[in-house]
């Protein structure tokens, strides 16, 4: 599913409004919480739309992009290979359907990409992980339920040095006894990446369910304190109202949005872009 059709159902909510010959500010405020852009964004919204002039609709699409400019990316140094993209979120979050899907995106793109399947908690976890590698027609270290999953880490790292894989991509868990036990394995996940590799993780990435809505912000500051995020992928994008989600992940988090999730196919993972992002949005 494409991006614009996947904020169908939150476009159908604000756009009525943003084109109606008077402007009912009070009714957009309404829409604008209900679409989980959240109370900080939309107060910056109205504001700027209360002087707006004519074109309410050019007016509110150029100011999503401002709100949502600031935390792109410069063009980084490649990292030495391999480089190392940890994926990290609560359980049912999207972790390793994106981890599948991000395996396709950059094995379409040339890269030689490696999986490893550090969820040892669950009992399926193995299993679901193995069949999206397959999908994806990649590599992927493989473990058993309980083994200690920096473990995991530490061979998939090896072995992507020794047989020149350039990505690796990691499962992680997304539940465990409890939040601090979650929290301390994954930490120590991060510092097996860099015993094995000074420098890696390169990126920590969140995938967060567009679904949970506002909740969903305070989980992220959680894992943003303990582990440095370097970027979000918001998942569930398709189908819900709450398209609006985007927005104050970005201004409360101040980290990029990088990818979104339309579906559960191979297919549906969008690079995410502002502008793309604001006209889908209202127009
Ligand atoms: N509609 C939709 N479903 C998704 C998306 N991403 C993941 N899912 C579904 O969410 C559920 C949990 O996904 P999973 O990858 O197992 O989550 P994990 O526990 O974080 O690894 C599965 O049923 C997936 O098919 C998405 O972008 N859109
Ligand atoms: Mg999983």
């Amino acid at each position: 599913m494409g991006l614009r059709e996947t904020l169908a159902r939150t476009r159908q909510l604000l756009s009525r409004l943003i084109t109606a010959k008077t402007l009912n500010l009070e009714e957009l405020e309404a829409a604008l919480i209900s679409a989980d852009v959240g109370a900080r964004a939309t107060a910056q919204l109205l504001e700027r739309l209360s002087r707006a002039g004519e074109n309410p609709q050019a007016a509110l699409e150029q100011e999503i992009i401002r709100l949502l400019s600031g935390t792109e990316r410069g063009n980084r140094p490649a990292p030495e290979t391999p480089a190392v993209i940890m994926i990290v979120g609560v359980n049912g979050s999207g972790k390793t359907t994106t981890v599948g899907k991000l395996a396709h995106y950059y094995a379409a793109r040339g890269r030689r990409v490696i999986i490893a399947a550090a969820d040892t908690y669950r009992d399926a976890a193995a299993e679901q992980v193995r069949i999206w590698a397959e999908r994806a027609g990649v590599a992927i270290v493989h473990s058993q339920k309980g083994q200690d999953p920096g473990a995991v880490v530490f061979d998939t790292i090896t072995r992507a040095r020794q047989q020149q894989f350039d990505t690796v991509l990691v499962d992680t868990a997304g539940r465990l006894h409890t939040r601090q036990d979650l929290m301390a394995e994954l930490e120590k996940i991060k510092r097996v990446c860099s015993k094995v590799k000074p420098g890696a993780p390169e990126e920590i990435w969140l995938v967060l369910d567009a679904t949970v809505g506002q909740n969903g912000l305070r989980q992220a500051e959680i894992f943003h304190q303990r582990l440095g995020l370097t970027g979000i992928i918001i998942t569930k994008l398709d189908g819900t109202a709450r398209g609006g989600i985007i927005i104050p992940v970005v201004i409360e988090l101040k980290l990029p949005v990088l990818f979104v999730g339309t579906g559960e196919g191979l297919n549906d993972l969008e690079q995410f872009n502002p502008q793309e992002y604001a006209r889908a949005l209202i127009r």
